[in-house]
């Protein structure tokens, strides 16, 4: 078999890169070790930038997206018994970001994949790429039925999210890796019941942070700070919805319960590896950095890296220009590490560190006090939440 770039991973990002590829006329082959419909449900993200929607939009993904997805103007932080309104709109002249879940942006992007005749296989086994350094590299994979397949690519991209097997396919001595855990977990739920706010609230409590996000106007999603080795099986639902009144207690304000149709227990890093490249074999998304949830950026960050990465190919592999190529990694480790102090700052100041004391919480409130009462303060968040985007510094 031979395809001109063999993409591995139907995330967000390998689904967004061979549709990019499809509207250049490049052609690619998409290979996935879980079910199509597995892809379709998992829970992850549901907050995207306004690039992240004008990709979307542009591509003509994003039909569905303008039905249904909310606009949303700011956030709320909430912080010694007082709930701070930060409004992107009028910080940012105009800024917005859109709350559509993770799992509708597969669904879409899944679905015009399959209406073009694009190559998707799910349900793959045992990922195999070699050859990165050469023009022909080779990505092997097993498909359910048994068959060993061998498709020779011009370049392969590992969108195979942190566990995947692309990242570690660069020699260990041509990759730097930067990392830091956090001594927390959230616990996230997903409620049949209608948001209890117009927009997210983002809590500081002594008990830990919390977060009130949604998925519809019918449909809540809720997260609490627990340990990072937390059993879920000590958390039945009443359980949950009385830490939640807890953390988010309000004077006149109200959390309404429903049932719970979903619960889980995401652990928290930032992560980068660099380069983003090597040879013919390009990272992009979770594959190269990830960072904890608190920012909203990780799905943004990967429907960025394959936006550069498609025209970096394009210009590669149908105009023989390799400039592109050679400034991907550089390109997008800029905004990777941006997101990345963004998303460590946002947790550092709303979690509670365990066993930090109380000299750490009068500073995360005393941050919290100045990033919603002063201008400058505000539009720096505002501006890292929309999408931080570089200006042109004179000198
Ligand atoms: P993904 O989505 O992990 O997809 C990788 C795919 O690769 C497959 N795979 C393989 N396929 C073939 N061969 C192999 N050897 C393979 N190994 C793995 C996997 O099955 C999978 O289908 O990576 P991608 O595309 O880079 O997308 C990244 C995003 O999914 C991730 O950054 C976000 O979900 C992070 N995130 C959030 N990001 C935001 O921008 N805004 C948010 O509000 C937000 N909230 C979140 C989040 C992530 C969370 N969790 C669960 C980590 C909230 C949570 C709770
Ligand atoms: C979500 O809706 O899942 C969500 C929203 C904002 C975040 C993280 C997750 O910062």
């Amino acid at each position: 078999m031979r395809t001109q770039v063999g993409i591995v991973g139907a995330g967000p990002a390998g689904l967004l890169l061979s549709h990019l590829l499809a509207l250049r006329g490049i052609d690619s082959v998409v290979v996935e070790t879980r079910s199509r419909a597995y892809c379709e449900a998992r829970q992850r993200a549901g907050v995207l930038e306004c690039g992240s929607v004008q990709v979307l939009r542009e591509a003509g993904l994003a039909a569905r997206l303008d039905r249904q997805g909310l606009e949303h103007g700011g956030i709320y932080l909430q912080f010694g018994g007082k709930r701070r309104h930060i409004d992107f709109r009028d910080l940012t002249g105009g800024g917005t970001v859109t709350v559509y879940a993770q799992t509708e942006v597969v669904k879409d992007l899944i679905a015009a994949r399959v209406a073009a005749g694009g190559a998707i296989e799910f349900e793959i086994g045992d990922t195999e790429v070699s050859a990165i350094t050469s023009d022909r590299p080779v990505l092997r994979y097993t498909s359910p039925d048994g068959t060993r397949h061998e498709v020779e690519c011009d370049a392969i991209v590992g969108c195979d999210g942190f566990h995947g097997i692309c990242r570690d396919a660069i020699p260990a001595g041509a990759r730097t890796v930067w990392e830091a855990g956090y001594p927390y977990a959230w616990l996230g739920i997903l409620a049949d019941v209608a948001p209890s706010t117009d927009e997210l609230i983002y809590c500081h409590h002594p008990a830990g942070f919390a977060l009130h996000s949604l998925r519809s106007p019918r449909v809540s999603r809720l997260y609490l700070q627990v340990a990072p080795d937390e059993d879920i099986a000590k958390w039945p639902d009443d359980r949950i919805w009385d830490e939640l009144q807890r953390r988010f207690a309000l004077p006149g304000w109200e959390l309404t319960e429903g049932p719970v149709l979903e619960k889980g227990i995401t652990p928290m890093r930032s992560f980068v590896s660099s380069p983003m490249r090597y040879g013919r074999l390009f990272l992009a998304g979770d594959a190269a950095h990830i960072v904890p949830p608190t920012g909203a950026k990780g799905l943004n960050l990967a429907l960025a890296d394959v936006t550069v990465l498609a025209g970096a190919l394009t210009s590669l592999l149908a105009g023989g220009r390799s400039e592109l190529a050679d400034a991907y990694s550089d390109a997008c480790l800029e905004r990777v590490w941006r997101a990345t102090h963004f998303s460590w700052w946002m947790t550092t100041m709303l979690h509670a560190t365990p066993g930090a004391g109380p000299m750490e919480s009068q500073l995360q409130l005393s941050q919290l006090r100045y990033v919603t009462s002063s201008r400058a303060a505000a539009t720096s968040l505002a501006e890292n939440y929309v999408g931080y985007r570089p200006v042109a510094m004179p000198g």
